[in-house]
């Protein structure tokens, strides 16, 4: 199964109209896909009751092309990054303002890195579907150990007390901090609906914001009932002559002392810093 989202990168064309028919349609077609590709977030229907947001562009920042981007997140004035592909996975420590990669530790084969996240000084890496994850020291990268859990690794956020996974499923589970253990979990709904496809997570303000895999669209997640309280729609955020170049949204990172909210994804030539604007 991996080797479909590594060969066949995601057309962000085709995921954009998709996401188009179902903010315009709420029934639109299943995109061609083979099936034994992820879901699709063809069944999630922003729900009308909920804030649908738009965005701002802050400001740009150089990201690394070649960075086939699975976790983004920002700690200690810095981006940290994990990229997936067999082969090609990574984290990595990035200087904002550059782009320039001022750590890196590669992961060997046959892992496919996934979602990253920071705690303190605890760098912590899911595998996509070896069902492992891995923990270094966030300053220097050194080993930590590892730890297992029982479905495939998507998306990893640290909500101050507990990390926050996610699987490509509606389901987000909550792991100890200590032992990595699986403690709790929650199925996320709009509507009523079940929302798949919650892929990069990053616990902003009290929310969970995950960006919906293949899709330019985030959910804003209340994490003690699993409800969306809202839509961001990046639709546009990248110039049409880029969509050809890269793969999907997926990166959010967002910078607590200085409120700043950053999204890029995978092959992206930038990082986006954007203001959300509440749309009438
Ligand atoms: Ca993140």
């Amino acid at each position: 199964m991996r080797s479909v989202r590594a060969r066949q990168p995601m057309n962000s064309a085709a995921a954009v109209s998709v996401v188009l028919a179902v903010l315009c349609c709420g029934s639109p077609p299943r995109p061609s896909r083979p099936a034994n590709a992820r879901p699709a977030p063809a069944d999630t229907a922003p729900h009308p009751s909920v804030p649908v947001y738009g965005y701002r562009v802050v400001r740009m920042f150089p990201h690394d092309r070649e960075a086939f981007t699975q976790g983004f997140t920002c700690a200690n004035g810095l981006f940290y990054e994990g990229t997936g592909l067999e082969g090609r996975s990574s984290i990595r420590q990035v200087e904002m303002e550059t782009g320039r990669v001022l750590r890196s530790r590669a992961l060997a084969s046959p892992y496919f890195g996934e979602g990253i996240a920071v705690a303190g000084n605890r760098l912590v890496q899911l595998t996509y579907t070896s069902r492992r994850g891995f923990i270094y020291r966030a300053d220097t990268f050194d080993s930590l150990g590892s730890f297992v859990y029982p479905t495939e690794g998507w998306g990893i956020t640290h909500d101050g007390h507990r990390f926050i996974m996610s699987d490509g499923s509606p389901t987000l589970r909550f792991l100890d901090v200590e032992s990595m253990a699986v403690t709790d979990s929650l199925q996320v709904t709009d509507g009523g609906h079940p929302v798949v496809g919650l892929n990069e997570l990053e616990y902003v303000q009290g929310q969970v914001f995950a960006n919906l895999w293949p899709s330019f669209i985030i959910a804003r997640i209340d994490p003690r009932t699993g409800r969306v309280m809202g839509w961001i729609d990046l639709r546009g955020i990248l110039p049409e002559e880029e969509l050809a170049r890269v793969d999907v949204l997926n990166g959010i990172a967002f910078d607590a002392m200085e409120n700043r909210l950053f999204v890029t994804g995978k092959l992206w030539p930038v990082v986006f810093e954007i203001e959300l604007i509440p749309r009438p």
